[in-house]
């Protein structure tokens, strides 16, 4: 992996993920792409391209003119935006992953897309969810990330493409904030906690979901990608969590250091029943042994640094 095109750049794992590919492979080796230009500061000015990821002809100049030797595809809608409007999520999350997969396959690229614990269901094993298990979600999300899940390995089986993928669990991010998901809450939580002391969750206190600090998740990223092809048995997509906790757990945790924190519940029927149909707490072992997953945050550390950089801010 050496030049890189990102789509939906500018998402929750985009931005942090340009930064983390610029630093590591050099500014002009990383190619950000999504459906609007920049606003912050973090990547204006640099190398950036607006693409549709519904156009398949632009993204395919794109890629010819840059020369990318990976792609990695990060525009979707997440799961509480894509259940308001089912019919739009699929044509940006399937219509986006089978351009962005003919791309590949036609310029020879190695592919990273995410999956998700939303491609589980409520027929799945709720504790220490197994790599190979059911998996029949309830919400279209869910679906999309099945048939992602299942299209990459065709890509790879049928055409020779390099595909992995992981399924990965809330993340949390003080970069940027994360829109449309059911695990935002545990986002939401820190920003709101130092802006007003308090916070209204929209997830009922004792539903546990599986959260990763963003480092981490970029890191494995970047650890399965540089990952031989030969020690991969599986390939899209790997469970990959670093703990699994509820609002309460955040909460105690973040009154260690705002002691007066307050946390109520307003739940959200819609949200609500999508975390319920998710598992509790998946198991990360194949990912750990197959490509040396290894997580580095858990919620106490997570918490201290996150409050520590919204402080700065
Ligand atoms: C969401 O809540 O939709 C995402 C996810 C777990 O895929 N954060």
């Amino acid at each position: 992996m050496e030049r890189i095109i990102i789509t939906g750049a500018l998402g929750q794992i985009g931005t942090e993920l340009t930064l983390k590919l610029r630093e590591k492979y050099g500014e002009e080796n990383v190619l950000p792409t999504d459906i609007k230009e920049p606003e912050g500061e973090a990547l204006k000015g640099k190398p950036f391209e607006v693409l549709d990821v519904r156009d398949q002809e632009r993204m395919k100049a794109l890629v010819s003119e840059f020369k990318p030797d990976t792609m990695m595809h990060m525009a979707s809608l997440l799961s509480a935006t894509a259940e308001k409007n089912p019919q739009f999520a699929w044509e940006i999350n399937m219509g986006g992953l089978v351009n962005a997969l003919e791309t590949a396959r036609e310029f020879g690229l190695k592919f990273f897309t995410p999956s998700s614990i939303g491609a589980f269901g409520p027929s799945t094993p709720k504790e220490n969810t197994p790599q190979v298990t059911i998996q029949r979600p309830t919400t279209m999300y869910g679906v999309n990330k099945v048939a992602g899940e299942l299209l990459c390995d065709y890509y790879h089986e049928k055409f020779g493409v390099d595909t992995r993928g992981v399924r990965f669990p809330g993340l949390i991010s003080h970069v940027k904030e994360p829109g449309g998901g059911t695990t935002d809450y545990a986002v939401e939580i820190y920003f709101e906690a130092l802006r007003n002391g308090r916070y209204t969750s929209f997830i009922d206190k004792s539903t546990n979901m599986d959260m990763m600090y963003m480092e981490d998740a970029i890191d494995a990223i970047i650890k399965l990608m540089e990952a031989h092809p030969g020690q991969l048995k599986d390939r899209n997509a790997f469970n990959v969590s670093a703990m699994s906790i509820n609002p309460e757990m955040v909460a105690n945790e973040i009154r260690k250091h705002i002691p007066d924190f307050e946390l109520d519940y307003d739940v959200d029927p819609v949200r609500q029943g999508i975390a319920e149909s998710w598992p509790n707490a998946i198991d990360s072992t194949e990912a750990k042994r197959q490509w040396g997953f290894d997580p580095r945050y858990d919620l106490e550390k997570m918490t201290e640094v996150m409050l520590e950089a919204i402080r700065n801010k």
